[in-house]
């Protein structure tokens, strides 16, 4: 029995529900108890972050170790390529999302509120996404997912990370032109029949909460 601590609006609970999907393994979303960050989750999983998975009495956060374990609790469809080099590539692929593109994304999140907006900030912030994936594009070229035509455990977190970018252009108006083989990533990724519908409810999630927010 696997139980996944989760919301609907977290992204790196919405790329541990993708693998699960790929995985066609079935499981159990709760919500953290009194939400993620308070004392009564944090007595279940210390650092207090969503998602956390339990398998058997086994509790473990961080959702690459989570992808990770999965990977090997259900060795298929098999989410890493099969190539050392390959292998490594995906791992690193998956830590730049996570490390240097999905950060500059939850910098906005404190913007979505029009009296918190800052346009300095949003342009400089913009500026630094365009390099990241301009970086992203230098160290591979999408064919047409990260290692190949099989989903894997470095697509898992882009899926929802090009929701949010959708959701916050159309909020702030940035400035923000993904390379053209990223685009085609983009949108290769977004139609996976593993991705397509956990993508929609992710985004149908973030515009609920962004107008939320909006409305204060
Ligand atoms: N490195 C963690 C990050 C997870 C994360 O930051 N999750 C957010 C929700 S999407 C969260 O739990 N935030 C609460 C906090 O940082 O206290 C992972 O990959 O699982």
């Amino acid at each position: 029995m696997l139980v996944l601590f989760d919301l609907a609006i977290s992204s790196y609970g919405c790329k541990t529900r993708i693998l699960l999907r790929h995985k066609g393994l079935e499981w159990t979303s709760l919500a953290p108890p009194d939400g993620y960050g308070s004392p009564a989750y944090c007595k279940i999983v210390p650092s207090g972050t969503i998602p956390a998975l339990v398998h058997d009495g086994f509790t473990i956060g961080e959702s690459d170790a989570i992808a990770e374990y999965l990977n090997e609790l259900a060795p298929e469809p098999a989410m890493l390529p099969e190539p050392i080099k390959e292998r490594a590539m995906a791992r690193a692929l998956s830590r730049f999302h996570d490390t240097r593109i999905e950060p500059l994304l939850r910098a906005y999140f404190g913007q979505v509120a029009p009296a918190n907006r800052n346009a300095d900030f949003i342009a400089e912030n913009a500026a630094l996404l365009q390099r990241r994936f301009n970086q992203l594009a230098e160290i591979r070229t999408p064919s047409p997912l990260l290692t190949g035509t099989d989903l894997s455990l470095a697509d898992c977190g882009f899926a929802p990370s090009f929701a949010i970018i959708r959701c916050l252009q159309g909020l702030f108006g940035f400035n923000l032109i993904l390379p053209a083989s990223i685009k085609a990533y983009e949108a290769a990724l977004c139609a996976h029949p593993s991705v397509c519908d956990e993508y929609a409810a992710y985004a149908k999630a973030l515009d609920e909460w962004a107008a939320a927010k909006i409305a204060g």
